[in-house]
């Protein structure tokens, strides 16, 4: 079986490297000398059927993760799957999500038709579709904004491509804070802001899973047009809570994912 460690290394490598104020929250859990652990690792895709959810979940399947749970958002026209490893509670769940094309108005269909689903692009095989992003080239800012008015969701696809949207802290693991509260406030004294859609905290101790994250860092993209600030990845955390067979609870909830989706809004 494939080795975990090096994968999810280079992806969080990645993301940080894109993400600077992932790169210095995590540097500063480091220097409090906390025990980092990943809930789960987040992807987006299409659903198209060449990289849909199935496609980008290869490599997990590979490497002993099974399907858990799917869900549904009809707003944002999303499904979703959750994958977690056999026998290995530890592992970070793996969360992808895929936007529905047939679903989006002819004229997004149509957007996305052209601009991503070119039929010459060569798609790169299992691990490296993970780190492929934007495989259909530098975006242009018309086509990002023009998107925006139907999906934040296949705007921000269309600009960062596939990748890891975002990783999450499993606050159970940490030594030096307890509750989300308190870990909210450590994030915001730090100067960071937090994504407040449908409340700092998503979820609660009777739906056994409590989640927040920062917005997303604005950051400086190339497109034809010239270079454009544009939110890009976001840091996740997560408590989760015993279910009654003393179980911690593996599963999303729906919800607030949901509101969790809004930290890569355009904002400027
Ligand atoms: C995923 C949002 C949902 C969660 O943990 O509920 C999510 C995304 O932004 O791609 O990560
Ligand atoms: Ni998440």
């Amino acid at each position: 079986m494939k080795n975990n460690a090096t994968l999810f290394n280079r992806l969080f490598d990645e993301y940080q490297n894109l993400n600077p104020s992932v790169k210095k929250i995590h540097q500063l859990f480091n220097s409090n000398n906390e025990t980092i652990v990943n809930d789960h690792i987040a992807f987006r895709t299409f659903n198209y059927s060449h990289v849909n959810v199935n496609v980008l979940a290869k490599p997990f399947l590979e490497r002993g993760y099974k399907e858990k749970g799917n869900y549904r958002f009809e707003q944002k026209k999303l499904t979703a799957k959750h994958f977690e490893m056999e026998n290995n509670s530890s592992a970070p769940k793996i969360f992808i999500s895929q936007l529905m094309i047939e679903e989006l108005s002819d004229k997004t269909k149509e957007l996305l038709d052209t601009h991503i689903k070119e039929p010459n692009i060569s798609i790169p095989t299992s691990d490296d579709l993970l780190f492929a992003g934007n495989i259909w080239g530098t975006p242009s800012y018309s086509v990002y904004q023009e998107l925006l008015k139907e999906s934040e969701y296949a705007a921000w696809l269309y600009v960062f491509g596939y990748r890891a949207n975002h990783f999450t802290v499993l606050i159970n693991k940490l030594k030096h804070i307890q509750s989300l509260e308190e870990l909210n406030s450590f994030i915001e004294e730090n100067g960071y802001q937090l994504n407040s859609s449908g409340g700092k905290i998503k979820g609660t101790p009777d739906q056994f899973l409590e989640q927040s994250s920062t917005l997303a860092d604005i950051v400086e993209m190339k497109f034809k047009e010239g270079s454009y600030k544009v939110p890009a990845c976001y840091y996740e955390f997560a408590r989760r809570y015993p279910l009654p067979s003393g179980e911690l609870f593996g599963g999303f909830i729906a919800k607030s994912a949901d509101k969790i989706f809004e930290s890569t809004n355009y904002r400027k």
